[in-house]
């Protein structure tokens, strides 16, 4: 077992008003992401691709084992064979396997088993979670929370894509392991988000939909508890 070293923390105190100003400049901004389903085809430099991917690298995860893999297609013949094979899953999902409860929630999405952002889009990032590791004396060796080590980490992803001025859609074809045959990962790998990056196309709808207010998502308990008010 290595020995565990530390460092000074780097970190520098806002003013109160700059507290204020980046905490709302923050929710501006994620309050302006959309999710789309009209990419357009122009094409995204790879840097901004490797800077979204390193961006979700820094995500706080389990044991600190980085449990994830990023796949990132641009060859279109790849992301053709990826839609190909999505729509084969997503056509029998939508016609034999999506309970009418699902299918009701999805409804005013518009979702449907054609994914043409999949070829239209001029990235497909695949995030892979590693179930497995490999331990110092060789042997395999779990990872920890790796479930949720992935979501954070799509969340920063997303988040960086945003701030970038691109947009991404975050699909779940299911099941997904025809990515990992496709894309030659190991068994210990398995796919958990496909998303497509780029530019959105002119025109792009997105549904008009409306996110929960403050007071429907959080309760706080404070040092003054006013219970029963
Ligand atoms: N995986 C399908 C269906 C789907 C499921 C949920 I939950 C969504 O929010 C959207 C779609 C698909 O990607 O179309």
């Amino acid at each position: 077992m290595e020995d565990a070293t530390f460092i000074a923390l780097d970190w520098t105190e806002l003013s109160p008003s700059d507290m204020l100003a980046k905490g709302e400049a923050v929710y501006l901004e994620n309050q302006e992401r959309r999710t789309t389903r009209h990419f357009s085809t122009r094409a995204v430099e790879r840097r901004l691709i490797e800077l979204a991917i390193q961006s979700a690298g820094t995500a706080p995860n389990g044991a600190h084992l980085q449990p994830w893999t990023w796949v990132a297609v641009s060859n279109p013949v790849l992301k053709q064979e990826i839609r190909v094979a999505a729509e084969k899953e997503e056509e029998r999902t939508y016609q034999q396997r999506m309970p009418e409860a699902w299918a009701e929630v999805l409804a005013p999405l518009g979702t449907d088993a054609v994914k043409r952002h999949l070829t239209d889009a001029p990235w497909i990032v695949v995030l892979f979670k590693q179930k497995k590791r490999t331990r110092a004396n060789g042997a395999w060796g779990p990872t920890y929370y790796a479930t949720e080590s992935c979501g954070i980490a799509a969340g920063l992803f997303i988040n960086a894509v945003h701030r970038m001025g691109l947009v991404t859609l975050t699909h779940t074809p299911s099941p997904m392991k025809f990515l990992g045959e496709l894309l030659g990962r190991p068994a210990h790998e398995e796919a958990m988000l496909v998303m497509p990056v780029g530019y959105p196309e002119q025109g792009a709808m997105v549904p008009n939909i409306h996110r929960k207010s403050l007071d429907e998502i959080a309760v706080f308990f404070e040092e003054e508890l006013r219970l029963g008010e």
